[in-house]
């Protein structure tokens, strides 16, 4: 049987790698994002393992599978992924995307595009070849100084917040967010989402709370804050999080401490900002979130069956023989 051969592209926005699909992948068929995803969960998923766990990627990549879309007013549709699962939507990955598109010359470098994802329509505009706002779903504050005991850490207090994934933002945690202190931070956060899930606490929908953020004090000139983010399979944001920003923005204003159209600087563990604003409309929050991306490489992957780690190293692999 001939090999699978999958092209991407790598970027990345503020130092957290995107690796967009554009040809080779899945064939999901027809339907809504929401179903194209379940598609992609029941069908393909060792595609999706190929895609961005080792040996061709890594813990850290965001796989962006571009597709149709399925809303007719949009010019694109994209299915998030990562090295455990699926993600219903991704800002920094949105703002690859875009620089991704402009690279290839699908659109141009000042292109205004609407997105379908699984969460609904985003925007991307273009400003500049590498610089892109997005506008994110409408994001929202669920619970606010919600009591966690968590094992081993004890008690802290977090917002549950919607920003295209549900986050647990916690402020007073007593740790240094400096990178040189990332497997404490990882124990900490890890603790946090172990906590959620053992007391069942969730997000507004009754879905998982599957990223956990928690804030500190700005290292970057101008910036409101730094962050440290654990994504779901254990990896943690390089870039300040798009949706991670979004909910913070939900909160913020919900606390009455942002207006609308006031600039938000968030910082990334590794110094990296995003400039975060929101719009509201009918009382529904939209944030407005700006990065860089860069794109980094271009590339085939080849799937080749033979290989016993054609479909990336996952708990599953762990008894294969080489
Ligand atoms: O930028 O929204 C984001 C994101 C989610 C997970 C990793 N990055």
């Amino acid at each position: 049987m001939s090999a699978r051969k999958i092209h991407i592209v790598d970027s990345h926005t503020g130092g957290e790698p995107t690796r967009v699909v554009v040809a080779g992948g899945p064939d999901l068929g027809a339907g809504s994002m929401a179903e194209r995803l379940e598609r992609f969960r029941r069908d393909f998923d060792p595609i999706r393992s190929a895609v961005v766990n080792e040996p061709r990627g890594n813990d850290a990549i965001v796989g962006a599978l571009l597709l149709e879309p399925s809303d007719p007013t949009c010019d694109a549709g994209v299915i998030f992924f990562n090295n455990v699962g699926y993600l219903n939507m991704c800002g920094h990955g949105t703002i690859g995307l875009a620089v991704t598109l402009a690279h290839l010359g699908r659109v141009s470098p000042s292109a205004s595009i609407r997105l379908d994802t699984v969460c609904g329509v985003v925007e991307a505009r273009l400003l500049e070849p590498n610089r892109v706002t997005i506008r994110n779903v409408a994001s929202y504050r669920s619970a606010a100084q919600v009591l966690l005991d968590a094992p081993g850490i004890g008690q802290v207090y977090g917002d549950i917040a919607w920003g295209g994934n549900w986050f647990f933002l916690v402020s007073r945690h007593g740790q240094t967010l400096r990178l040189e202190r990332l497997e404490e931070l990882i124990d900490f956060t890890w603790a946090i989402r172990q906590g959620l899930e053992m007391r069942g606490i969730a997000g507004g929908d009754g879905r998982p709370i599957d990223h956990i953020e928690l804030f500190g004090p700005p290292t970057v000139a101008g910036a409101d804050s730094r962050n440290f983010v654990l994504c779901p399979g254990k990896a943690y944001d390089r870039s300040p999080c798009g949706t991670g920003t979004s909910a913070k923005l939900a909160c913020l204003y919900a606390d009455g401490k942002l207006l609308e159209g006031q600039v938000w600087r968030q910082e990334s563990i590794v110094g990296s900002v995003f400039e975060g604003t929101v719009a509201v409309v009918e009382g529904r929050i939209y944030p407005e979130i700006t990065g860089s991306a860069y794109v980094n490489a271009e590339a085939t992957l080849i799937l080749e069956e033979s290989d016993p780690f054609c479909y990336g190293i996952r708990p599953a692999c762990q008894t294969v023989s080489t």
